[in-house]
């Protein structure tokens, strides 16, 4: 039996997919409403495929509680946050998961670490734990991680397609585990040992974060001398060995705007390259600020009231307002102590900050100026709608005239 413990934006569909392929599958989560939301049926997050999922797993027997079970495998995908002021991961929520697997697990259990954490974090915080209750790694117990890669918004098809790692301390494990995700994964598997497993996931996404910074960068670079920075990329990447991704408001969500700091946390004298990007990424919604004030004097624009940010979301077609570059603005907004500016998300039910709207179109009646900050399809389907109003467009989508960009 398979329990998997944390059933957030990870866990989730990992558990639904392993209990529609075949799997005896237990999901634990400490939060007992999420867990009442799952068993009285209702999925916690919106993702496309993931309620087809949900209606399969359910169907095949998956379990929805908030106690640990005994099993004899665990996959753990808690969160794994960094410390704002270390920059390092906070392994707490892992520590504290391994630690209430022990008190219940069945001797010989493997216990896979899903969640993201930086290299050198299993060594360091997981194997004292087990250490400490007189078990043997390789022999009382097993460790292995497998690191997720999965995007939010397309979440279900990459768990099925998706390459992945697996870190282990044997080849036996490694492929034991190997075997449990080739259930449902028609990838390709490595098999690795764990430290290379912990390296190669925060690498990933620190790539893609200094790439979008590189980006960022550019996109300030092109604005001072007035060149289009969209055509400047889009030519650059006809070349066969260059392929720079898209400037846009800011970097948000729980991966790309965080994992890259563990090495900022863990090597400061030499990771500098990866520091100065994530700052040029954390400041991206001040420069968008900045813009929205300039355009806001050429067009003699004096009431911060009448301007609107589309999108609250960390990106499109995800309801996860995590780390979002528009709460970031937001902030740095009520910093300069200037009038909050209206909001609008058609993802996000929930009231997350004052000036929220629910309603486009009486949203568009209050504002002269919107700015672009989530290109939602629900965005792209109503482009028409900005007709007639100022529009700084973060992304690049709007075709309407007058159009200002980052
Ligand atoms: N963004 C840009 N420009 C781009 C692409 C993205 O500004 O060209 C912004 C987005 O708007 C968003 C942020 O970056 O605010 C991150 O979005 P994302 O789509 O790049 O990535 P995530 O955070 O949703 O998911 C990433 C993925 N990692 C990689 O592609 C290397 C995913 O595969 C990982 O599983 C996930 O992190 C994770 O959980 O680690």
């Amino acid at each position: 039996m398979i329990n998997v413990i944390g059933l957030g934006y990870i866990g989730l569909p990992t558990a639904l997919m392993l209990a529609s392929h075949g799997n005896e599958v237990v999901g634990t989560d400490l939060d007992k409403g999420l867990v009442a939301t799952l068993n009285a049926g209702r999925t916690t997050f919106k993702e496309d495929g993931l309620k087809d999922l949900f209606g399969e797993a359910v169907r095949s027997g998956i379990k929805f509680t908030d106690k640990y079970q005994l099993a004899d495998t665990y996959i753990i995908s808690v969160p794994s946050p960094y410390d704002n002021f270390s920059k390092k991961v906070d392994p707490r929520y892992v520590i504290s998961a391994v630690g209430e697997i022990l008190t219940v697990c069945a001797p010989g259990a493997t216990l896979v670490i899903e969640s993201t954490v930086s290299p050198g974090t299993i060594d360091k915080h997981v194997r004292p734990v087990i250490a400490a209750r007189g078990l043997e790694i390789g022999k009382d117990i097993h460790l292995a991680h497998a690191p997720e890669r999965i995007i939010p918004g397309n979440m279900v098809y990459e768990l099925v397609h998706n390459n992945r790692t697996i870190g282990a301390d044997s080849k036996e494990i490694g492929d034991r585990i190997k075997d449990l995700y080739s259930s449902f994964c028609q990838g390709e598997i490595v098999v690795t040992d764990i430290r290379t497993a912990e390296m190669t996931k925060v690498v990933e996404n620190t790539f893609r974060a200094v790439n979008i910074a590189f980006a960022n960068e550019l996109c300030r670079i092109c604005r001072h001398d007035g060149i289009d920075v969209y055509e400047i990329i889009r030519i650059c990447n006809m070349h066969p060995r260059v392929n720079i991704l898209q400037p846009g408001p800011g970097v948000g969500g729980h991966c790309i705007s965080v994992d890259p700091w563990f090495l900022v946390g863990d090597y400061p004298s030499l990771a500098k390259v990866i520091d100065e990007s994530m700052k040029t990424n954390d400041s991206q919604p001040e420069f968008v600020l900045n813009r929205i004030h300039d355009i806001m004097r050429e067009n003699n624009l004096t009431d911060t009231k009448r301007i609107g940010l589309y999108g609250l979301t960390y990106k499109e077609n995800v309801d996860d307002c995590r780390e979002s570059p528009t709460l970031q603005l937001i902030k740095a907004q009520e910093r300069h102590l200037a009038e909050p500016l209206k909001v609008y998300d058609p993802m996000v039910e929930k009231d997350l900050v004052c000036n929220q709207y629910h309603d486009f179109d009486r949203f568009l009646d209050d504002i002269d100026m919107v700015v672009i900050m989530v290109k939602h399809g629900h965005l792209i389907d109503n482009m028409e709608k900005l007709d007639g109003k100022i529009v700084l467009d973060c992304h690049n989508i709007c075709k309407l005239p007058g159009v200002y960009h980052l």
